[in-house]
């Protein structure tokens, strides 16, 4: 009776203390699970969209005379694919990127195959080219109307890779540049769709007036970049001027010209730059760099030895995330000289020679 308690006990403890580092590994498959759930009810409910009714409701558009419409093409879901697996291919490397290159070349080489044949089929049947250019799309034709929203839309992802790459003020200025593109976005098609359900109804197709252009948005927006940009580079400092001049810890003093000496040194790095510019080391001597990343955390930095040419590895150590710190220690260097440098962000900023004699 007591065995079979225990045995209850211990099958009911694995669901009230569960193993929570066995969780954690699984939620990256949980999210797999909800993405993959969540593509199959959008395709789902795309498939089922529309009027259940259609046969005598709806009219079938047909293109008015001398207007050329492509038809449905496979052909940009193909590409897509092709892209995926160059993609695919950037992140495995080896082979994986010679077939991901080679099934996009070929996805890109069925798309122009498709466009030739349209091109033929115009120039064979037009009665008279050039065509004729309409101020607008005809009544009855759906013509999403021009829209400024791509332009704002590269702007924003530009200025998000580069917050990804140097973090801070950019990365911030790239989100909330993306987030009004796509709000704004959204609305344009939500307007678009709601024209397009009802010429379902009425079998007449109106387009949303083109939008006016939005200098007041596009100002904003530019300005935001320019700003963020000015904060990142150090231009315009956000708190009184706190440049990186002298070592705040204790550390041996800095200065241009000498730089520090001995087996012991600390370097801070902030604003993507090092406090440091020159490091002078004992020759086979083996010497320890306290190092704090005080940007922001995401902004990571680390403190590699390499050669003078600033990209032969002599040592490398790992990466510290913004905020934190670490303590390098370092093998002796035969004499020479040396740069010790951020791998993340080799700049002039975070360079400095090491004097090894
Ligand atoms: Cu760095």
């Amino acid at each position: 009776m007591e065995a079979l308690w225990q045995s209850i006990l211990a099958l009911l403890a694995t669901f009230v203390t569960p193993d929570w580092a066995a969780l954690i590994e699984l939620l990256p498959i949980a999210l797999a699970v909800i993405v993959a759930a969540w593509f199959l009810l959008t395709i789902r409910s795309f498939a089922t969209a529309g009027p259940t009714r259609r046969a005598p409701a709806r009219r079938a558009p047909v293109a008015p005379d001398h207007l050329h419409m492509p038809g449905p093409s496979t052909a940009p879901i193909l590409a897509a694919g092709g892209t995926a697996a160059l993609l695919w291919g950037l992140v495995v490397g080896g082979n994986a990127l010679i077939l991901g290159a080679i099934l996009l070349v070929l996805t890109l080489l069925y798309w122009g195959r498709e466009a030739i044949r349209d091109y033929d089929h115009a120039t064979g049947s037009a009665s008279s080219l050039p065509a004729v250019i309409h101020a607008g799309p005809p009544p009855g034709v759906h013509m999403p109307g021009p829209s400024f929203r791509p332009l704002l839309g590269a702007l924003g992802t530009a200025a998000l890779m580069a917050g990804l790459v140097s973090g801070g003020w950019l990365l911030a200025a790239g989100a909330i540049i993306l987030v009004v593109t796509l709000v704004g976005w959204l609305v344009d098609a939500k307007a678009e769709y709601v024209k397009t359900a009802a010429a379902d109804v009425t079998g007449h197709l109106e387009n949303i007036p083109a939008p006016a252009w939005p200098r007041r948005l596009f100002q904003g927006m530019a300005a935001l970049f320019v700003v963020a940009l000015l904060l990142q580079t150090g231009v315009i400092p956000p708190k009184g001027g706190d440049t990186a001049t002298g070592g705040t810890d204790g550390s041996p003093a800095p200065s241009e010209d000498s730089g520090a000496t001995g087996s012991s040194f600390a370097i801070v790095a902030k604003d993507i730059a090092f406090d440091m510019t020159r490091l002078n080391v004992p020759a086979n001597t083996a010497f320890v760099i306290a190092f704090s990343n005080r940007d922001v955390p995401g902004v990571a930095h680390d403190v590699d030895v390499r050669a003078a040419d600033k990209k032969t590895v002599v040592q490398d150590q790992a990466v510290v995330n913004g905020g934190e710190s670490a303590t390098y220690s370092f093998d002796g260097l035969a004499a020479g000289d040396y740069v010790f440098i951020c791998s993340v962000h080799p700049i002039p900023q975070m360079t400095g020679t090491i004097s090894v004699k």
